[in-house]
């Protein structure tokens, strides 16, 4: 009698989890972008209908992101961030897109990057635009 009691509400506890969080998906997207500005911005385009958690790491680029799959799918999240103007690993938003974020927010500058402590971009500049000004100017210790 007890024993039943237990195991029904052990196959309860199982069964409950996975009808409840089955449509939940967690998932990191690497996301460009370079300051506290950025965070906010890139959190905002993110959090559509259907996104329950948003976090950018500023030092990781990662943008971790919790959702209903059944609202809402990566793809549109992705376009969400691009049309912020912002770069997301393989989904590069357009110049146009790009061109929409703050002035001191051009994470795609290969000086500003610099300035900020980030290595290459995931925006990769074009082969034919050869580096065109020559290093110097500053010391190096
Ligand atoms: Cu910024």
């Amino acid at each position: 009698m007890k024993l039943k009691t237990i195991l029904a509400a052990a196959i309860l506890f199982l069964s409950i989890p996975s009808f409840g969080q089955s449509n939940i998906t967690e998932t990191t997207l690497e996301v460009d972008g370079l300051c506290g500005m950025c965070k906010k911005r890139i959190e905002n385009a993110a959090y559509i209908q259907g996104v329950k958690k948003v976090n950018w790491d500023l030092s990781t680029h990662e943008l971790a992101i919790t959702y209903r799959n059944d609202k809402v799918n990566e793809q549109g999240i992705i376009a969400a961030i691009n049309s912020a103007g912002h770069d997301v690993k393989d989904h590069i938003a357009t110049d146009e897109q790009y061109a929409t974020v703050h002035g001191c927010c051009t994470y795609r500058d290969a000086e500003m990057r610099k300035s900020h402590g980030l290595d290459d971009a995931l925006c990769k500049p074009n082969e034919t635009h050869e580096e065109h000004h020559a290093h110097g100017g500053k010391d190096k210790h």
